[in-house]
């Protein structure tokens, strides 16, 4: 059957879109390449303790940490270098759930977004999102905050660097030396999102279908007109293809690197990534004749955070056996609590506080915002550092130093943010698997001094704290020495931006240049990145680019 609309990807993009215009009366078809999450989507991977209570893995937040040290990590997508959630609500059923209402910069005309866009023209959507999702920084169901000794050295350490305390979403544009615990979406002590909220009222609805397990190779068009979409779902349509209504629309929301994929399977891109498609025996031949390829650029102007991490020890801190124990052997009055009611450690992901600190000057005119992630436990405290290396005695030493605090380690992660000036590229390898061609950290040599500057400032007055220590880097090593020695690939952020941003590969309305009815709505619109992790303005900006369409005239 024909639909008014087909949304391709159930992430947070896709899911706001395809609630907003089922809402509407339209008739939609979502696609999703993935299986289920919650409880809620028929998700039902849950640990043992927490068997016969609807809960799944991505229910639970105090699991978050876990979704990198599972056995059978079957939510990553596959074929993408990067992490990536292929699954009902993508990166957000997997995500660390960090909510941040946008600032009134996050949506400029000086950092590429429409002047239609910009100077409060985008606060109605950031209220209808709130309306739907409020954020929270106190996520247990009792009201109280758990685990919270991270929150309480790091604001000792700031307030000493003139930051101010504040409740960080009730001051959105607060954003230099200000810090405050961590806001999520969580809603009653679960991952709430968009899958626990607009997919319900989505589902809700006759005219409302979703299809998982369903993956979309390309649309398919008669020159500038899409006339519907090619899956690998023989059950949906003939050889897999749904077909548009007269007048029907294809949104791609199959993130920064699922949505460039598809449009350059469909002749959309650069002629460099089109001709690896057109060598490719399967997908070549269904490509449109090449003088109906469309010249954009996508898969340019990509950027994510890089971030560093600094790894300490304190006496007061509970480093919560570095989340290791929670899937199978969690604290057994922490999972007999959670499961109670949804209250304690188990209902919050594993951050405790966030800060923000401008820096302008550095070695350029450009302002750049540094975002701090605090939280206990830290991914490793094993460093590729060379002086872990350079005697074997010596790093002995520091394995054993560094075990007998281990109880008591925390991690600040230092993200560059606003005012980033590296991007870089995204794009396909001969087996149209979607990587990034040129990583977007340190590209230009304005962004390396600031964050390098931002880690000095964190711990320029650590004595100030009783018993508070850097091990990672250790005292043997400069700040300097840390920044360029650090491994460049871990850097990676999982932000990923701009692969179709807004104005120069879609339009103000978020149509694909030079189609009559082709959109995307998804991280890969945004010409540069927000303030805080980004899922929040992702999701405001879908309720922009989704009411952009519906008044778009000439649809169905
Ligand atoms: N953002 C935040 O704001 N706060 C966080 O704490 C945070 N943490 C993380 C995090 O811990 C991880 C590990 C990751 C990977 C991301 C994090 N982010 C965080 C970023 C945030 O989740 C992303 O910015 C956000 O999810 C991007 O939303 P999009 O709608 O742009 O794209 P998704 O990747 O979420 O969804 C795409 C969907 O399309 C997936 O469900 C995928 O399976 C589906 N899809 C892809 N290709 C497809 C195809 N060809 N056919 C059908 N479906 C397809
Ligand atoms: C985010 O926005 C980032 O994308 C994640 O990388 C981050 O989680 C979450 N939010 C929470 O701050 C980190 C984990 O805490 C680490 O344990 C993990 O190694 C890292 O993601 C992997 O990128």
């Amino acid at each position: 059957t024909p639909y008014d609309y087909i949304v391709v990807g159930a992430g947070p993009g896709g899911i706001i879109a395809a609630d907003r215009l089922s809402e509407a009366g339209k008739k939609v078809l979502l696609l999703e390449r993935g299986g289920p999450s919650t409880w809620e989507t028929g998700g039902r991977y849950a640990p043992t303790w927490a068997q016969g209570h609807n809960l799944t893995k991505f229910d639970i937040p105090g699991l978050f940490e876990t979704m990198f040290t599972d056995s059978n990590e079957f939510w990553w997508c596959d074929d993408i270098t990067v992490f990536a959630g292929c699954l009902v609500g993508g990166g957000t059923s997997v995500n660390g759930a960090l909510y941040w209402i946008p600032t009134s910069d996050d949506f400029s005309t000086a950092t590429g977004w429409p002047s239609s866009w910009s100077n409060g023209a985008h606060d109605t959507y950031v209220n209808m999102m709130q309306q739907r999702l409020p954020s929270t920084d106190h996520p247990s169901t009792d009201g109280e905050r758990y685990l919270e000794q991270v929150s309480s050295v790091v604001g000792q350490l700031l307030n000493g660097q003139g930051y101010s305390n504040i409740t960080i979403n009730d001051n959105p544009n607060f954003k230099d030396h200000a810090y405050g615990y961590s806001a999520y979406d969580f809603v009653n002590g679960k991952r709430g999102g968009p899958v626990a909220t607009y997919l319900q009222t989505a589902q809700s609805r006759s005219n409302f279908q979703m299809e998982i397990y369903t993956y979309a190779s390309n649309v398919v068009r008669n020159g500038s007109t899409i006339l519907g979409v090619q899956t690998n779902n023989t059950a949906i349509g003939p050889n897999g293809y749904v077909p548009l209504n007269p007048n029907g629309r294809v949104i791609l929301s199959a993130g920064s690197y699922g949505s460039p994929r598809i449009l350059f399977l469909s002749g959309i891109g650069p002629s460099d990534m089109l001709d690896i498609v057109s060598n490719d025996p399967t997908y070549g031949p269904q490509l449109p004749p090449q003088a109906d390829w469309i010249d954009l650029p996508v898969g340019y102007n990509v950027s994510d955070n890089p971030s560093i991490n600094l790894v300490f020890t304190q006496p007061s801190i509970d480093a919560y056996n570095n989340w290791a124990t929670v899937w199978a052997d969690p604290r057994p009055a922490d999972s007999a609590q959670y499961l109670e009611n949804q209250s304690g450690v188990l209902a919050q992901a594993s951050p405790r506080l966030n800060f923000w600190r401008a820096y302008g000057g550095v070695t350029d005119n450009v302002i750049r915002y540094l975002q701090g992630t605090a939280r206990p436990g830290a991914a490793s405290i094993n460093t590729t550092m060379t002086y872990n290396a350079r005697q074997v005695w010596f790093s002995f030493i520091v394995r054993v130093k560094a075990h007998s605090r281990i109880s008591t380690i925390f991690t600040i992660t230092a993200y560059l943010s606003t005012g980033i000036t590296s991007r870089g590229r995204i794009g396909i390898d001969a087996s149209l698997r979607p990587q990034p061609l040129i990583d977007p950290w340190f590209e230009d040599p304005g962004d390396e001094p600031v964050i390098l500057q931002g880690l000095k400032d964190i711990v320029s007055n650590l004595d100030s704290v009783p018993g508070l220590t850097m091990i990672t880097p250790d005292d043997t090593m400069t700040m300097e020495e840390y920044v360029n020695l650090y491994d460049r690939s871990t850097m990676d952020s999982n932000h990923w931006v701009g692969s179709n941003s807004i104005l120069q590969v879609v339009d103000e309305n978020v149509k694909v240049m030079g189609t009559d009815n082709l959109f995307v709505i998804d991280a890969s619109i945004m010409p540069r990145l927000p303030m805080g992790n980004p899922h929040g303005a992702l999701m405001s900006a879908a309720e922009h680019a989704v009411a952009n369409i519906l008044a778009l005239q000439g649809g169905p």
